[in-house]
């Protein structure tokens, strides 16, 4: 079942944007990653409610939201803004900021380099490509495209146009969509595509997995369309940019691909089914248990706090019974 708020809008829509906008402040511009962090916990628990905040004491009462939160929803609730962000926003360097690391690409370093070398607005990034690196080319190249919200519409049909490629290859592929199209929203920032094939393990060579490497993969998503500009392509990820083919023209969208060996299969899906911050907390919670849980395996301790042999999972659900955890549809994920 999915929540009310993401069918009727989110009642809580302008709390959770001026956190976000507090979110992005830390990250891009005082690199407090810690502060990030918090303020998009904080976003994510107000995302999931059904009714509006009346009060900060009252969303005291809820996960993530603290003291200093709690002030702040009464600021906005009382004002209709937050002073912190009127004053942030005031500071020329920290607009062009803000702008700049919206391009694909470019982090808050790279933002305040470019800054530093006189840099405002993209026309200028544009006539100063040497500046840039490939992918933040690309970034800038599809800069309106890459800000555009992908429909689950879209994603549906890129998923069974790639679907029906790889099976041109081999009928053995597994491609699983990932990322905030498997947690159920209705729209996604880019396309997370899991791939795996029978003969692709982690104990196999790399020279038996050549046949059904990523490169011919990829190649034959470019030779059907659907693959039209690189980031990156090494054995096990590719990055870049992807389109519904034909008319009428629908936007550039940015693709990852990531190939997993098939017995690491489901640590891959969870990890890349996420959210970030519930990947955290499952690492956490599997830390406290005496495990080691990354994107490739899931690895009791030894008393030395050494990880032991991979344990044999074959689905999702094993990961959490293994941490005896309540299984969490990807619906639920989003912390
Ligand atoms: N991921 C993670 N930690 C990171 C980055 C990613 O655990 N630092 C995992 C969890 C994410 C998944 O990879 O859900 C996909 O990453 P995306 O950046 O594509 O995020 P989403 O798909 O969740 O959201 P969006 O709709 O913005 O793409
Ligand atoms: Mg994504
Ligand atoms: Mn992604």
């Amino acid at each position: 079942k999915r929540k009310a708020s993401d069918i009727a809008g989110n009642p809580n829509q302008d709390l959770c944007d001026f956190l976000m906008e507090l979110a992005n402040y830390e990250r891009n511009v005082s690199k407090n990653i810690y502060k990030y962090n918090a303020y998009r916990k904080a976003a994510g628990t107000l995302g999931n409610l059904s009714e509006r905040v009346k009060s900060g004491a009252e969303a005291k009462k809820l996960p993530g939201i603290g003291e200093k939160i709690a002030k702040k929803i009464d600021e906005f609730l009382s004002t209709g803004k937050l002073q912190k962000l009127e004053d942030i926003n005031k500071d020329e360097s920290n607009i062009v900021i803000k702008l700049l690391t919206r391009v694909s690409g470019i982090g808050p370093a790279k933002a305040k380099e470019l800054v530093d070398a006189g840099i405002k607005t993209l026309d200028d990034l544009r006539k100063h490509q040497n500046k840039l690196n490939h992918h933040q080319k690309i970034g800038l190249k599809y800069f309106e495209d890459f800000e555009k919200r992908i429909s689950r519409a879209e994603i549906e049909q890129l998923e069974k146009m790639m679907k029906e490629a790889v099976a041109e290859l081999s009928n053995e592929y597994i491609l699983t969509i990932c990322g905030s199209y498997r947690r159920g929203k209705e729209e996604s920032g880019d396309i997370d595509v899991l791939l795996t094939h029978p003969t692709y393990t982690s104990k196999e060579k790399e020279s038996k997995k050549k046949n059904f490497g990523l490169k011919n993969v990829v190649n034959h998503l470019e030779k059907k369309k659907i693959i039209v500009d690189t980031i990156s392509l090494g054995p096990t990820k590719f990055m870049g940019v992807c389109q519904v083919p034909g008319e009428p023209k629908k936007p550039f969208r940015r693709l990852d691909i990531r190939f997993t060996p098939c017995d690491q299969f489901y640590c891959a899906v969870l990890y890349f089914t996420g959210n970030d911050l519930f990947n955290k907390n499952m690492r956490a919670h599997a830390l406290e248990k005496n495990y080691t849980l990354n994107e490739y395996t899931l690895r009791r301790l030894t008393p030395e706090g050494t990880p032991g042999e991979a344990e044999k999972i074959t689905c999702e659900e094993d990961i959490f019974r293994i941490l005896k955890l309540p299984y969490k549809e990807p619906k639920d994920r989003n912390l």
